[in-house]
Order: C-alpha cells, then structure tokens, then sequence
C-alpha cells in the first residue's frame, strides 16, 4: 500500500512537471514572437563608385540601424550634418552625429535612437552632389 502511494505520488510530480515544462515553452515562444514585430533592423547604403549614396533617401523607425557601406573602388566619408551652397560651391556642415574618416573599404554603422530628419553627406564628393537623408520615425 505504501509503495502503491509512493509510484502515485511520482507519477503525479511527473505529469505537473510535463504540463509546468509545456507553460515554460509556450511562453518563450510567445516572447520571441513578441520580440521579433518590433525588433530593430540594420538598413544598408551603397556608397558607390559612382559618387552615390543607394538609396540615396531612406526612411527607417527609431531604435534602427543604418550600415553604410562601401561597393565601389573609390574611398568615401559619411558626415552628418546639412550641405549648403556657399561662393566656392556645395559644402557640408557637420552637427556632430557622426563623422568617418576617409574609408577606402568597409562599412560604418549608426543607430538612430530618435526621430527626426538627418542630412548627411560625403566630405570628398558633396560638389558632385554625394548627399543622402536618413527619416526617422
Ligand atoms: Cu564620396
């Protein structure tokens, strides 16, 4: 008789412990589900051979990324900051969000953690029009 209580009781552990194991599961499922709907992303800007930013224009959410990159055989920069035409031609205005070095190769990566509108352009090239706009909403 008390064996008999004892193999009830195990297998009664057993069947709470497969149904609590279940509830673990679902509700890690349920939060990677969660996660992904509102997980950042990284966007990717050519910066081309050809003097360009592709896309040149982008609009992304807060909390995204963007991966400029460089895919042509000409060295770039990435500075934020409007571009504005002065007697000597098209000159960019750093505001201090971010400034690269000359890249010959490569990639620099920016996360956005507030919305706004964000010019930015290449030091070497802004005269022949290498500008981009980053969106954020
Ligand atoms: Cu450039």
């Amino acid at each position: 008789m008390k064996r008999a209580v004892i193999v009830l009781n195990t297998a009664v552990l057993l069947i709470i412990f497969s149904f609590y194991g279940c509830g673990i599961a679902d509700q890690t499922n349920s939060d990677l589900e969660s996660a992904s709907a509102t997980e950042p992303t990284t966007h990717i800007v050519e910066m081309t051979g050809d003097y360009e930013f592709a896309p040149s224009s982008l609009t992304i959410k807060q909390g995204d990324s963007v991966k400029w990159v460089v895919t042509g055989n000409k060295p770039h920069e990435v500075a934020s900051g409007p571009v504005i035409e002065t007697e000597d031609g098209r000159e960019g205005v750093p505001d201090g969000h971010w400034k690269t070095g000359k890249m010959d190769s490569g990639s620099f990566t920016y996360t956005f953690h507030s919305t706004g509108t964000f010019p930015y352009y290449c030091d070497s090239h802004v005269d022949v029009g290498m500008i981009g706009t980053i969106t954020v909403q």
